[in-house]
């Protein structure tokens, strides 16, 4: 909601030049001619960007054969949310114009996707224009629908209420405001049921929480009941974590600390000062004096109601190629897709350069020869100082960078892990990875 917020204003300004420009599309063959490329990139996040700037490092393509299309005006470090949360990070120093980080040799349409023709191998904007192209890189990320929790827009929105999330550019400074003025009372995380990017997210902002309160001398991680401050999870899901690896140590550190686990507890609504959850055994309405809530997250529109959607909703891509199930030219990753794995940067890290290689292959009607295994990883902040680098691919089986290289066990949070968390990652993927030179655990490309 809040993010659309900027995106609309950003189509109304569109619209009022469309005619125009349209006009001129039309009249004239050559700005119609330019509206063919070669690869159309839907989305400018972490993927977009990736993918486009490694496509243009293949030497393969010339001025506007690649189009990127994205209707923001900014690109953000979203990893970085949670350290602002923490009251560790600006948030305006995460973000970048998008405007500054498109290549100029790619042609930028600011503006939304209204549908997909893959039949006809061409899409048509929210403006009406149309594009065509041989090859469709589908990335346009995941959508968050805080409506579908009632009164949680108008609850996230108003200043002085002690509600907030780390999932919006507007609200992740105000989980911090609201963490260091709770002196006392019921505080309450929430993970929705359903798929969310970064799944690890929500429990983070609770784990910095409760060490922020620890050294305020507020919680007493071993007289939870005696502690001015009480502290619960409450999730949709059945578990702590979808790995049982990482589960195991997560769920002990939940006893350890005296946290309340409320599982298969699923924020419904948002009632001025009670949080309503649905349950297998009906609603359950539970007091708050703080609430970190994360929404819930669904495939855009236009991508859900396409020709390239699964039943979720998701772009129906090959788990290992990264192809079309039906549409041989169209490719997807990141978290529109409908790869089997947990949504995260560090995941696209992987996953660019095999949809890359495999599109490419594809051109030149060679055989697809790059593999997804499913790699993706969560820097889980357990306090502030120590990270838990859950990696893991397919299947929920540890894949560890580190454990491989010098047999060190990740499940043990650590502080090397919290500075790559804090200070590495931020910095390679806004000086590397934008750019399309970082291939995560396979260092610079
Ligand atoms: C990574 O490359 C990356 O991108 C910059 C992250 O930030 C989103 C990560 O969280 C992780 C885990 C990686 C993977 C890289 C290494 C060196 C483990």
């Amino acid at each position: 909601m809040f993010q659309s917020r900027v995106s609309l204003a950003a189509r109304a300004a569109q619209r009022s030049i469309a005619p125009q420009s349209r006009g001129l599309a039309t009249a004239s063959p050559v700005s119609s001619a330019a509206r063919n490329h070669k690869i159309v990139v839907v989305g400018g996040g972490s993927a977009g960007i990736s993918i486009s700037h490694q496509l243009l490092h293949s030497g393969k393509f010339a001025q506007d054969d690649i189009a990127v299309i994205d209707p923001a005006q900014w690109h953000h470090y979203q990893p970085g949310w949670t350290l602002v949360g923490g009251g560790l990070k600006n948030k305006e120093d995460l973000r970048q114009p998008m405007n500054s980080l498109v290549d100029p040799k790619f042609k930028f349409y600011n503006q939304s996707v209204g549908s997909f023709a893959p039949a006809d191998n061409a899409i048509t904007l929210e403006n009406g224009d149309k594009l065509s192209y041989e090859q469709l890189v589908v990335v346009p990320g995941i959508s968050i629908n805080y409506g579908e929790i009632k009164g949680l827009p108008e609850a996230l929105a108003d200043r002085n209420s002690t509600v907030s999330s780390i999932y919006s550019y507007d609200t992740c400074d105000k989980v911090f405001r609201t963490v260091e003025t709770l002196q006392e009372g019921k505080a309450i995380f929430t993970q929705p049921a359903g798929v969310i990017k970064c799944a690890g997210a929500p429990q983070k902002a609770m784990w910095l929480a409760l060490d922020h309160w620890k050294r305020a001398g507020l919680y007493n991680p071993a007289k939870p009941a005696e502690s001015p401050i009480k502290i619960s999870y409450a999730t949709g899901l059945p578990v702590m974590f979808g790995v049982p690896k990482y589960n195991a140590i997560l769920e002990q550190m939940r006893k350890d600390r005296g946290v309340e686990g409320l599982f298969q507890h699923d924020l419904v609504a948002v009632d001025g000062k009670s949080a309503v959850f649905a349950t297998p055994n009906g609603e359950v309405v539970k007091p708050f004096d703080l609430l970190h809530v994360s929404p819930k997250m669904g495939a855009h529109a236009f991508v859900k109601n396409s020709p390239l959607a699964n039943e979720m909703g998701m772009v129906d891509v090959h788990e290992n190629t990264t192809q079309h199930k039906k549409f041989a030219n169209v490719w997807s990753v990141g978290d529109a897709s409908s790869l089997p794995t947990s949504k995260t940067a560090a995941a696209v890290t992987s996953e660019a350069p095999v949809l890359v290689r495999n599109l490419l292959q594809s051109m030149e009607g060679k055989e697809l020869d790059a593999s997804y295994d499913g790699y993706t990883s969560c820097p889980l902040l357990t306090e502030y100082g120590k990270v838990l680098l859950a990696e893991f691919k397919y299947g929920g089986e540890p894949k560890e960078t580190f454990g491989n290289w010098f047999g060190i066990d990740q499940g043990k949070p650590r502080r090397a892990f919290y500075h790559l968390k804090k200070d590495f990652f931020p910095w390679v993927y806004q000086n590397y990875m934008v750019k399309g030179h970082w291939g995560g655990p396979n260092g610079w490309k």
